[in-house]
């Protein structure tokens, strides 16, 4: 046992913490991935492409001596649209709120001017304990992550300040994410739950079916394109006369794009593509949703939306 956990322990009575930590890092270094290890379920969408996520998604671990509340961030990175700016600035005010920073840099990529740029804004943070996580341990030698640790210890030195910890993780390969909430929890309030027992998310459910759609719609797609698919599902309804044992849910869905000459790209060669799309993110609903549900998918173009406040507006940003 600690001394930290015998100070707040007195009576020699279980204490019960419950707070919030984010992982904030540059797009793609893991953090929705460790999000969902730990929570255990799929909470956040992923894809092996950067700027993935769009929002704060809080991913909730309950245990018997804590509940910690995950946030997941977007990426931080150089915005170079209205919607990256945006998103820059739903990072800042969530790591200004949170008792927990955990700092996601993988393993695979050496620190580089974007990691320096984080870690030189969480120095100015000064009342947060920062962790340092090693993601995509799995993709690493032990040579490769003792020198990423050894850097990144460095860094902190650099900047003036001491991380709480590093921790090296894989949420691929289950490595160390156990340990990694046992770190956490030390350093979050004392304080009864703040959720109901069970609940994994605060997402609203049509979110996260919007989700899931874009999830989709993201594999495969290059360049540009990830950016530029939005989704906003505009109707979720059961449907009419059917038996109490044979529900059925309607969902009525916009895939946005930013360009007509997209559209082509995103639906396929005979809807090919799109219909994919629905099959795949379908089967994902269903399993979330508990209940056999009828997809139905639009394409539509949203002009240079990323860029635009007032379709952004529109689109929930
Ligand atoms: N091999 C391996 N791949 C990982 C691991 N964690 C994440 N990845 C992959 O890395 C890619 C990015 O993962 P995400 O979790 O979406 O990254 P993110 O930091 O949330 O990205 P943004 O939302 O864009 O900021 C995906 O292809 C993941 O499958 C890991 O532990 N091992
Ligand atoms: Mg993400």
């Amino acid at each position: 046992m600690s001394a930290r956990t015998q100070q707040s322990q007195p009576s020699g009575e279980a204490v019960h913490r419950a707070g919030f930590a984010c992982f904030v890092g540059r797009p793609n270094a893991g953090k929705s991935t460790l999000t969902n290890a730990l929570v255990g379920k799929k909470v956040a969408i992923t894809a092996d492409q950067p700027q993935t996520t769009r929002h704060t998604v809080r991913g909730i671990v309950h245990r018997d001596d804590a509940q910690l509340i995950l946030v997941d961030t977007p990426g931080l990175h150089k915005p170079r649209t209205l919607l990256g700016e945006r998103l820059n600035d739903v990072v800042r005010t969530t790591w200004a709120e949170v008792d927990v920073i955990g700092f996601c840099l993988p393993a695979n990529e050496k620190l580089g001017p974007g990691d320096r740029f984080i870690a030189k804004e969480l120095a100015s943070i000064k009342k947060t304990p920062k962790i340092a996580i090693v993601t995509k341990t799995d993709l690493v030698d032990s040579k490769q992550l003792a020198e990423q640790l050894i850097a990144i210890d460095q860094l902190g030195k650099e900047l003036g300040f001491q991380w709480a910890e590093i921790i090296p993780v894989s949420a691929v390969g289950d490595k160390q994410v156990g340990l990694l909430a046992d770190l956490i929890v030390p350093l979050l309030p004392e304080g009864p739950a703040l959720y109901p027992e069970g609940d994994l998310t605060d997402e609203p459910e049509q979110v996260m079916v919007a989700e899931l759609i874009r999830e989709a719609a993201l594999e495969g797609v290059r360049d540009e394109l990830p950016h530029s698919i939005a989704v906003v599902v505009e109707e979720m309804l059961p449907r009419e006369d059917r038996p109490a044992d044979k529900p059925l849910l309607d969902i009525h869905a916009f895939v946005y794009i930013e360009r007509p000459s997209q559209k082509g790209i995103i639906i396929g060669p005979k809807g090919k593509r799109l219909k994919d799309v629905g099959i795949k993110s379908r089967k994902q609903i269903e399993a979330l949703l508990g209940t056999p549900v009828y997809l139905d998918l639009h394409v539509k173009v949203a002009k240079d939306w990323q860029r635009d406040p007032r379709q952004l507006r529109k689109l929930g940003f």
